[in-house]
């Protein structure tokens, strides 16, 4: 699976990360959450950044100067893809480890979207063993996270945090023949989907924003607003590549990775 990781970089963090984080890492680093996303062409419309409370992640070492905040096991992956300069092949140099749930409320920059920063926020279905573990939000045009953004607005008191945190600015970024410009949510109501927790009809809602975003939608901001998804996809990531706010990152299909960790 080839994902774009966007570095979403650290603005500042909430209090509790800050108390764990007080002394262990240079004052001036450059610390980066960074989601793994298939639709690099969404990144205009980001509203927030998930991470799940029940997940470790760790701060871990790039360069002299840059760190990233993922999983274990995506820092392991990127060990053998050359991310990480000044260590041998393979090696990952962990430099703190960290709960989800002591990151949010933390701000992040998130680059192309409108808002520019950003805050961190809790989602319970996020896989530890697929991408970064970090995954950004995009409500207009991502069912899971349109659900997770209402719930969250809801029931604030109930998942600890404070309900400024979320936002509910839904941006039209891609504009489809049928759907309309705001994907997620139309389908979402159309299909009756009440909570993150109705699983099954948001995979099924996800199948098809991603079909018709692809197949069928038009750009509607940005350096490439006017061109069909298709063909504006690449063009997105690679400009975020060349702008330094995001690297190709991958990872093996299947078992063989998830079972060793
Ligand atoms: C931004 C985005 C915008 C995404 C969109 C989707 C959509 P998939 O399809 O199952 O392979 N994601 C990434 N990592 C995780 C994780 N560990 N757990 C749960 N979700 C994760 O999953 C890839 C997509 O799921 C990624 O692309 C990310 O959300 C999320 F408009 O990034 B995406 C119709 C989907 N639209």
């Amino acid at each position: 699976q080839e994902y774009t990781a966007i570095k979403c970089k650290v603005k500042q963090w909430s209090e509790q990360a800050q108390r764990i984080l007080e002394g262990k890492i240079p004052a001036d680093a450059n610390i980066y959450m960074v989601p793994a996303t298939l639709r690099p062409e969404t990144m205009y419309g980001q509203t927030n950044v998930f991470v799940s409370p029940a997940i470790t992640y760790g701060i871990f070492r790039v360069s002299e100067t840059d760190f990233f905040f993922v999983t274990n096991r995506a820092a392991r992956n990127m060990a053998f893809q050359g991310i990480f300069t000044g260590l041998d092949w393979g090696i990952v140099q962990r430099v703190v480890e960290l709960s989800g749930s002591d990151v949010i409320g933390s701000t992040v920059s998130a680059p192309l979207s409108r808002q520019g920063e950003v805050y961190v926020i809790p989602m319970d279905t996020i896989s530890e063993t697929k991408g970064t573990g970090v995954v950004t939000s995009v409500p207009s045009d991502s069912p899971d996270d349109y659900a997770m953004t209402i719930e969250l607005s809801k029931k604030a008191d109930f998942y600890g945090i404070s309900s400024e945190w979320v936002s509910l600015e839904l941006l039209p970024i891609i504009d489809t023949p049928n759907h309309g410009n705001l994907i997620a949510p139309t389908l979402v109501k159309q299909m009756k989907i009440n909570s993150p927790k109705d699983t099954q009809r948001l995979a099924e809602a996800k199948e098809q924003a991603y079909k018709v975003g692809f197949y069928q939608g038009t750009l509607i901001v940005g350096e490439f607003s006017g061109m069909l998804v298709q063909d504006a996809k690449n063009l997105v990531r690679q400009s975020l590549i060349d702008s330094h706010d995001a690297i190709e990152y991958c990872e093996p299909d299947g078992r063989a990775i998830s079972r060793s960790g």
